[in-house]
């Protein structure tokens, strides 16, 4: 007779997968697996698989070319969908790859179901190599300490594009941290790196000029990383600040900028046209080529360079060239986007923003108005969590990605996030933007944060709720104008408006009770740094946020004060009320110094951590209660 298998518990897979179902009980992978793999495997998923296994406890993994008959070991087979020994054992699971780019099964079955033999079956069928390296991520997620549960996930993106845009102003990455946030990207399903930096001199400034040497070799080096896992690698200039349009000698110039990046192993090539002027020439010939300069005269200006450019890429293979234009803040219809509209070949992608830089929340209409004035379905760069601007200034963005409307994968090509100068700090945002572009109709925004959370946290859970309980007090998201579009700190405040209330309105036992719990937020709000310096495995991240770590723990010993100084007031002894606050007025001080790493973003100043929330608090705090006089 059969053994029952162990209940199975559904995984936690980010980005969620199209369809997952529990099949049966969980199974051991044990010590020892069979791995059937066709040699068209690729290094990124048989290294990917060997980490998971072996991270599963699992210490010898044996080759083999066919299904064995009678196997007496879990055996896991991964390929593409079109080989014959995996179209074997998804028909022993009964599952079958979607025909669409990039989809995936994994299939998990133990052996106690029928039409499978032995200890367990593993399939991780790709559709194409994409899709096989995605049902490595996911398997990644589904093992569990030794065990996996039986399941059936198929999988495939919504939206053909997602990545990041490097597009920000300021300190641009360096090399290696691009090169990790490639492997992120691959982490998260994602598929495009579009290199933009601001301040990358020969992009934009000097775009005419040859890169270095070391530089070229440096960019063909992340070129060829990101194509082992699968991520399209794309090369931006940006010409607008400078370029004569009509003369050939300009063209000519950023052939051979392409050109010298093609060489090494760049295949997909962008032209930036934002924030720039486009109310003058910057030439004589282009007024007499294009007329007086103006919005209509620009966007033929520039509709004729890329449709050319456009036309290089087609005949030498590569696909489509991407653009943003230089109105791409807004759905408005003007002349430059009508002339555009009607000028620019049909195969060249375009960018925009939402309804403006930096948008409140974008909606399936706002999306619907963009591909009527832009005449194709767009690729949406979303600026979040990019910190470049006056607003953002004092801030790491460390709030979910959040107020995408479902039904957008329906108007857009795809997604590409502008991160911050802070690349590891910009993960939980940009982990939700590619969960919601690879699947936003079951986008859940709080969950995809957590998970990113613990990604860092490298799983651990106190690690874990250490950095939620930062990000809260990070959680500020700032437009242009002077409304966030996220709210700051709305754990805290939410802890610090009972506290509040609970005077105003409530009676002893209740004041006692909120005091109680906004001291306990504010113990773990003064241990996170501790436990995140300790504890994240992404050692980025403890560099980049060092300051706001620092003045974290400032703000929260104040805040632990001056709960101390309103429980002194109410109880019996208020004498020691105002020496509380006193010391935490000296903390919140030294907290309000703090200033950002010099050069890290392009505004630096002081760091802010819960402002509006923690900060006022602090201050009102001796002003709540008038304690008992003194007989
Ligand atoms: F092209 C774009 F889609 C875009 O967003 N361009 C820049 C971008 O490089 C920058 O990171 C982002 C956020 O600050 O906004 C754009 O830059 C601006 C836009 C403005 F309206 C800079 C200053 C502005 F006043």
């Amino acid at each position: 007779m059969a053994v029952p298998a162990a209940a199975a518990t559904a995984p936690g897979i980010f980005p969620t997968p199209h369809a997952l179902d529990l099949t049966g009980g969980e199974f051991d992978l044990g010590d020892t697996v069979v791995l059937v793999r066709k040699n068209g495997v690729d290094a990124a998923v048989a290294d990917s698989l060997e980490q998971t296994l072996t991270q599963a406890g699992v210490r010898r993994i044996i080759r083999a070319n066919a299904l064995p008959r009678d196997p007496d070991r879990p055996v896991i087979v991964a390929g593409l969908a079109s080989e014959a020994v995996v179209r074997d054992a998804l028909a022993k699971a009964r599952a079958s790859v979607p025909d669409l780019p990039e989809s995936y099964v994994l299939a998990a079955r133990n052996g106690l179901e029928e039409g499978v033999k032995g200890k367990g079956l593993v399939i991780l069928a790709g559709r194409d190599a994409a899709g096989l390296l995605h049902a490595a991520q996911s398997f990644r997620q589904t093992v569990r300490s030794g065990s996996i549960a039986a399941l059936t996930v198929v999988d495939y993106p919504s939206m053909p594009v997602r990545g990041t845009i490097e597009g920000f102003y300021g300190k641009p990455w360096t090399m290696a941290e691009r090169a990790s946030h490639i492997r992120f990207l691959a982490s998260m399903k994602a598929n495009t790196f579009i290199y933009s930096p601001k301040d990358d001199v020969f992009a934009r400034d000097k775009w005419r000029e040859p890169y270095p040497a070391e530089t070229l070799d440096a960019l063909g080096n992340l070129a060829r990383l990101a194509g082992r896992v699968h991520i399209n690698f794309v090369y931006a200039v940006s010409p607008g600040p400078s370029i004569c349009y009509s003369d050939p000698a300009d063209i000519e110039a950023i052939r051979r900028k392409f050109a010298s990046l093609r060489r090494n192993d760049v295949e997909s090539f962008y032209v930036a046209f934002d924030d720039i002027e486009y109310t003058k020439w910057n030439c004589a010939s282009d007024e007499a080529k294009f007329g007086a300069p103006g919005q209509k005269a620009a966007a033929q200006a520039q509709a004729g360079l890329l449709n050319t450019i456009q036309e290089d890429l087609a005949k030498s293979g590569h696909g489509s060239l991407i653009m943003v234009p230089t109105e791409y803040y807004n759905t408005t219809e003007t002349p430059y986007k009508a002339a555009l509209r009607e000028a620019l070949d049909p195969r060249v992608v375009v960018q925009w923003t939402g309804t403006d830089v930096v948008p409140a929340s974008i909606s399936v209409n706002h999306a619907k108005d963009a591909t009527r004035a832009f005449g194709r379905k767009t690729l949406l760069w979303d600026n979040y969590p990019v910190n470049d601007f006056k607003e953002s200034e004092g801030r790491l963005l460390l709030a979910p990605y959040d107020y995408r409307q479902a039904g957008l994968s329906q108007q857009l090509t795809g997604i590409v996030a502008n991160p911050m100068n802070q690349e590891v700090s910009s993960r939980p945002a940009v982990a939700g933007l590619l969960s919601f572009a690879w699947n936003d109709a079951d986008y859940d925004a709080q969950r995809t944060w957590r998970a990113a959370a613990r990604e860092l946290a490298g799983g651990n859970e106190q690690v874990t709720q250490a950095l939620l309980t930062f990000f809260d007090a990070q959680h500020l998201a700032p437009t242009f104008g002077h409304l966030p579009w996220q709210p700051q700190a709305p754990r805290l405040k939410a802890r610090i408006d009972a506290v509040r209330d609970a005077l105003a309105y409530g009676d002893a036992a209740e004041q006692q009770a909120t005091l109680r719990d906004l001291a306990q937020a504010a113990d773990a709000l003064a241990a996170a740094p501790d436990v995140i310096r300790a504890g994240v495995v992404e050692p980025g991240f403890v560099a980049e946020a060092k300051p706001w770590l620092e003045a974290t723990q400032l703000w929260a010993r104040a805040l632990q004060l001056s709960v101390r100084g309103l429980e002194a007031e109410l109880g019996a002894t208020s004498k020691a009320g105002p020496r509380f606050f006193e010391e935490a007025d000296r903390l919140a001080r030294q907290a309000a110094a703090i200033e950002a790493i010099p050069g890290a973003t392009r505004f630096v100043g002081p760091v802010k951590v819960a402002d509006g929330v923690l900060d006022t608090f602090v201050k009102d705090a001796p002003r709540l209660i008038h304690g008992r006089q003194e007989q």
